[in-house]
């Protein structure tokens, strides 16, 4: 143990992506034992640390190789990446894996009764907002002269305060913009939850974390597929097969009690929904089973 390479990776420690991110990292086998601070989680089986922290120094601690790899929101590498230069190799992170979680987008939003309702709108106001780089950036990019003035939070107040005339922040739902009535409109920016990489690890390291991408990798796709058996009527088979949702090469299988119908399976990489197994029904397919995939690699 004493010389092993190990690995260390930067979650957040609450938030919103704190348990989806512990929850892969345990699908892909790793079993961690929580030091008694809470801020590092061993992992037992696994040569991997974990770093439980706030999201806002994620950027920083793969930017010095404090961390190796790092989850957090597109939005907060952005960020990070547009208050130093905002080329992609001005630092030292590189994206290395999307995530299925995380899905919001950073958006201007003006008052219901406001007369800001486009981009072009902006000139010569000031945008309340958590992500100053990423609004300025934009904003010099689209010829807007407008005022960024950060907000660390509740970033939807400040219209109502008078600080600002409108805001850019990030939006799931939209259910805040519109309890404190505010208008979204216009989108700058999609986000969800990514794995990023220190872009100067060594070798050794590097042979590590390909493996732990992989491992990810395995866990996303198996939480996106599942696997569906059904028996088909063999002159519907084209038809049936051609309603599996992402199924690239089904088996097919004979029944022994029957001649006119055969067993399909097939694993399907994309969301089943109920009106696909209705489709599949009505075309004559029948003993349809949908089952979750525990493990998956090709
Ligand atoms: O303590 P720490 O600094 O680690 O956490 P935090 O409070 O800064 O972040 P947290 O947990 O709120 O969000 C972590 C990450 O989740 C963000 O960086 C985004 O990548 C992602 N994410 C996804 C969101 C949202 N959806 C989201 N809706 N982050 C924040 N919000 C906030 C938004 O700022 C607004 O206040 O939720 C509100 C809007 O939500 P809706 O559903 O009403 O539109
Ligand atoms: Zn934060």
């Amino acid at each position: 143990m004493k010389n092993e390479t190990r690995i260390r990776i930067a979650i957040q420690k609450s938030g919103r992506l704190s348990e989806a991110s512990l929850k892969m990292i345990s699908q892909a086998g790793i079993k961690l034992a929580r030091s008694k601070d809470q801020l590092i989680a061993y992992g037992k089986n696994y040569p991997v640390d974990v770093l439980l922290t706030r999201d806002d120094d994620i950027p920083t601690l793969l930017n010095e190789g404090t961390c190796d790899i790092g989850i957090m929101g597109y939005n907060i590498y952005n960020e990070f990446n547009c208050s130093h230069g905002s080329d992609e190799n001005s630092t030292n992170i590189v994206s290395a894996m999307d995530l299925p979680f995380g899905e919001c987008r950073l958006s201007f939003a003006s008052p219901y009764d406001s007369k800001i309702k486009s981009l072009g709108d902006c000139d010569g106001t000031k945008i309340a907002t958590s992500y100053p780089a990423t609004v300025s950036s934009y904003l010099k990019k689209m010829n807007i002269n407008a005022t960024c003035i950060e907000f660390k939070g509740s970033v939807e107040i400040a219209p109502k305060l008078g600080t600002c005339t409108l805001i850019c922040d990030l939006v799931s739902t939209g259910t805040t913009l519109k309890a404190n009535g505010l208008e979204e409109f216009h989108t700058l920016l999609n986000s969800s939850a990514q794995i990023f990489k220190y872009s100067k690890v060594t070798d050794i390291k590097s042979t590590i974390i390909n493996n732990l991408l992989d491992r990810f990798r395995s866990v996303v796709r198996a939480s996106e597929s599942k696997y569906i058996t059904l028996h088909a009527p063999i002159d519907r088979l084209d038809t049936i097969i051609s309603l599996l949702p992402g199924s690239e090469s089904p088996t097919i299988i004979p029944l022994s009690n029957s001649i006119d119908k055969v067993a399909v399976h097939a694993l399907c990489n994309e969301k089943v929904f109920w009106e696909t197994l209705e489709n599949l029904k009505s075309e004559g397919a029948s003993s349809i089973l949908v089952l979750p995939i525990e493990k998956l690699l090709d």
